[in-house]
Parts: structure tokens; sequence; C-alpha cells
């Protein structure tokens, strides 16, 4: 938790973000911000619409995606309650391939593998992948990827910041509420 600059998003009035944190630090650091929902557990299409309607620090939101092992570390270490948590990540049902929500490559990935029981099983309806994290450890290890089936859970969610949004969070976000 050394690592994350926490932001109190006071001037947030719907949507996701109540603690947002942005992950400036470190080996990989790549400036996004990202939320840890655990309040209220949703669906993956339902988080997913959540994600993507929150207007939370003026920025445009989506599930988050892991797309480096830094990432996949930074988010993990982020994480305090003993749930699964929903990504950015989804299966096409016919191909077999999975893709992020963002559109960014699918490249990096961290699959549960334990005892001979792998992940992504692929056993339908499972088709999302959720961020596996137990302090027990044992089935979901901390960190560790799984398909999963379309259940109500926690779910992590992520946004770029533009420089623009940046300079007015930086005068304090007044701003950011001002009528279109
Ligand atoms: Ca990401
Ligand atoms: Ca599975």
């Amino acid at each position: 938790m050394k690592k994350i600059t926490m932001f109190c998003a006071v001037l947030c009035v719907c949507g996701v973000a109540q603690a947002a944190f942005q992950w400036t630090t470190g080996t990989g650091a790549n400036g996004h911000y990202y939320e840890v929902i655990t309040a209220t557990e949703l669906t993956w299409d339902d988080a997913k619409a959540a994600a993507e309607a929150s207007t939370a620090l003026g920025l445009d939101w989506t599930l988050a995606t892991i797309t480096s092992e830094e990432e996949n570390n930074f988010l993990s270490n982020a994480l305090t309650a003993d749930v699964k948590y929903w990504l950015g990540g989804i299966q096409d049902a016919s191909t077999l391939e999975w893709s992020w929500v963002t559109g960014e490559a699918w490249s990096y990935t961290n699959w549960q593998y334990d005892n001979g029981d792998s992940e992504p099983d692929n056993d339908a309806p499972d088709q999302y992948i959720h961020l596996g994290f137990s302090t027990q450890g044992g089935e979901y290890p901390v960190g560790y990827w799984a398909d999963l089936k379309p259940k109500e859970r926690a779910y992590i969610v992520e946004a770029v910041p533009e420089p623009a949004t940046l300079a007015l969070l930086g005068l304090g976000g007044l701003l950011l509420r001002r009528k279109k």
C-alpha cells in the first residue's frame, strides 16, 4: 500500500469511485487510476456497465485490465477483502479467444494453476476473468486469474487520466462539475 497515492473523490456525485488511487511509483507505473469496489457486488455485465457509467474524477472508467506482471502485482497489493473480483476480460463463446474490454493487446496472463486444475477451464458459462484473491490461499491464491460463473462479485475499475484532467485536479478539481 506504500506505493499507492490515495485520493478522496469528494466531488463525485455518482458512479463507482469513492477512494480512487493512482499508480504513480514503481516499475511499470502508468499513472492510471483504479478503484476496488467491494461494497456493492455485481454481475460482470452490471459491473462493466457501472464502471462505464461512472464520471468519478471526470474520467472515463472501465473494468480494470491487467497487461503486465507489474500491474498484476500492484493491484494484488491493493486488495484487502477476501473475495473475488471481476476484471475487464471476456472470452468469445465460439472461438474461446480472450480479450480486454478496452481493446488492449491480450499478451500478459496470470492464470491460476493448482494441482493440475488449470484455468481457464472454459467450463461454460464461465467466461469472465476474475482476479482471485484469498487471504487463505488455496483455491484462489492472491493475484491469480480464473474464468468464473457470472454471479455477483466485487470488481476493480480503471481510468486513464488525460493531461487536461490532471491539470484540473491540480487546481482542486473544482472545474470538474462545471456545466456542459
Ligand atoms: Ca490496465
Ligand atoms: Ca473456471
